[in-house]
């Protein structure tokens, strides 16, 4: 099966296991529609996929417990896009090719839908995972990654390095702090989940710790990237905001070229770190390369 195919069928599954969870779950019924429309947006399943392959490396195939944890790291990856579209926020009207729920809906209904998608994230750990001893280890994950040290730490620094995107030395100083805790920790995250459920030696994880930071570093470089030479049309959401909110990306700290470089180190260094996994690795590598030449 070739990588598209592979992870078109990954995508198949979580949006599987997500509809499940949303039927198995207590959800008010006046938020049901509001869930069910971020939820079901066509994401690309990226850091769901990661979780999977994981498992699938280490543990020879997926599991429950790899099928639970790729619909929580989802959950959390869309509340944060539904967040981040807020006015309060980045002030967005297009999200996954549709308008953003806080258009969709309204705006309180988009503060209570992603504080739901948070919350039921953390709830299908605790409940759906099957040994609570790998439900306590990925909740913590999954918290941390997420958190006031990952994800809301990166996020804030992002809001306030907008204020002083002038003073350039300042905001190089920044920039990996952002998007290291913006994005590369939750694919770290999705990364130490999937090998976790595949029961990974601390050896194991500890390389795979390694490649889901830097494959997440690659991805968001992909991203700023994208926001400059790709279409509205193509990705689904507003093309060009980054250098119109004078936001600290790489390409507006580095420019293109080197960023273009530092992707390309990124995504060597994180195939670099598979060698141990030998050829059952394929699909990682295969990711890895794939963050050089997506297009949404
Ligand atoms: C507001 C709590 C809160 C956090 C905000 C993740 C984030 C932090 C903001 C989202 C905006 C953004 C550009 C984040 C960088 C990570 C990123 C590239 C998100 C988009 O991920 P994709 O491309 O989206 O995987 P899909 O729609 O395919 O799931």
């Amino acid at each position: 099966m070739d990588f598209n195919t592979q992870l078109h069928s990954k995508r198949t599954l979580v949006n599987n296991t997500l509809r499940r969870l949303l039927a198995s779950h207590q959800i008010d019924s006046d938020l049901e529609e509001s869930l069910r429309y971020t939820l079901e947006a066509p994401g690309k399943r990226v850091r769901a996929a990661l979780v999977l392959w994981c498992c699938e490396l280490i543990g020879a195939g997926t599991n429950h417990n790899a099928e639970i944890a790729a619909a929580a790291v989802e959950m959390v990856h869309t509340y944060s896009l539904v967040h981040d579209d807020l006015p309060a926020m980045d002030d967005d009207d297009f999200r996954r090719g549709l308008p953003t729920c806080h258009k969709a809906f309204d705006e309180a209904t988009a503060i209570l839908t992603g504080d739901a998608l948070l919350t039921l994230a953390f709830e299908v750990l605790a409940e759906d995972i099957d040994e609570p001893i790998v439900a306590v280890k990925l909740i913590t994950e999954l918290a941390r990654a997420a958190g006031a040290a990952g994800m809301i730490a990166g996020q804030m620094a992002d809001l306030r390095a907008e204020k002083i995107a002038n003073r350039k030395s300042k905001i190089e100083n920044q920039l990996e702090y952002i998007h290291t805790n913006k994005t590369a920790k939750i694919f770290r995250c999705a990364a130490v989940m999937g090998a976790v459920c595949g029961g990974a030696s601390d050896t194991q994880l500890s390389s795979l710790r390694k490649y889901g930071l830097k494959i997440g570093l690659g991805f968001q470089i992909a991203d700023d990237i994208l926001d400059v030479c790709a279409s509205s049309e193509q990705l689904g959401k507003t093309a060009g905001k980054d250098a119109r909110a004078a936001k600290c990306t790489y390409p507006a700290v580095l420019g293109i070229d080197k960023s273009k470089q530092l992707e390309k180190k990124l995504a060597d260094e994180a195939i670099a770190l598979l060698k141990p996994f030998g050829t059952e690795a394929e699909p990682l590598r295969q990711l890895a390369r794939a963050l050089l030449e997506r297009t949404k």
